[in-house]
């Protein structure tokens, strides 16, 4: 049932693209459902280039046919479509249980459009729930895992991982996520951090699926 939500979801995302367009495609489970979803528009003939998130996202996007160009060739993307881990009404987004997160953080920058694709489980009233979790690189481990918890992230490494750019994860429990803006600015000035799940102006809509229904949020 989730799945069919998931995909319910991505098929609304994926009607959104249009010949000629360049699109950012992201990481999980979700994405990976509008990674088939485009591959079918595409054999079905949409004239489309993409950029992915990930090395496992272009793994799947090559398989279903969708031609991929490297994202260091690329300035400006015109529609991402990525999954999230929380999602509220104000389009904020808390993303990165995949480790994926400053990629997609970047694509979703460098995107005119970005949107998020979620089943109902995602919809929270505010985010702040979800791990939120930070990149950061391994010569700086110990500093940053001591700011953080002077933060009262209650940081924890990732276990046994590293991302598609072989640096560590800190997934962080914040006991409240009041000024998600404030936060977002602070650890953003961290040396040693290179990026972090919360995407608070990047996301300009969301479909989310529950039971079937999709509804779209816009910012
Ligand atoms: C990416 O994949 C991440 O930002 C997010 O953490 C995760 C969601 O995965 P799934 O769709 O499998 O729940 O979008």
């Amino acid at each position: 049932m989730i799945d069919d939500d998931k995909q319910a979801a991505a098929v609304a995302a994926v009607a959104e693209v249009r010949d000629g367009m360049l699109v950012g495609l992201g990481t999980g489970s979700t994405a990976a459902f509008a990674i088939r979803a485009l591959g079918e528009r595409v054999a079905a003939g949409l004239d489309v280039r993409a950029v992915v998130t990930s090395e496992a996202s272009g793994m799947l996007a090559r398989q279903v046919g969708i031609a991929v160009l490297d994202f260091a060739d690329i300035a400006q993307v015109d529609l991402t479509i990525d999954g999230a881990d929380e999602i509220d009404a104000r389009c904020f987004a808390v993303k990165g249980a995949g480790g994926a997160m400053l990629r997609e953080k970047i694509v979703a920058a460098s995107s005119a459009r970005m949107v998020v694709i979620a089943d109902g489980s995602k919809r929270v009233g505010r985010i702040g729930a979800a791990k939120l979790p930070v990149e950061l690189l391994p010569f700086a481990r110990a500093y940053v895992m001591r700011v953080l918890s002077d933060l009262g992230a209650a940081p924890v490494i990732r276990p046994n991982y590293r991302t598609d750019q072989d640096n560590l994860v800190a997934d962080c429990r914040f006991p409240a996520l009041e000024d998600p803006h404030a936060l977002a600015a602070v650890l953003a000035a961290i040396p040693g951090v290179l990026g972090h799940g919360l995407f608070l102006d990047e996301v300009d809509a969301a479909y989310i699926a529950s039971k079937g229904v999709v509804t779209r949020l816009e910012r």
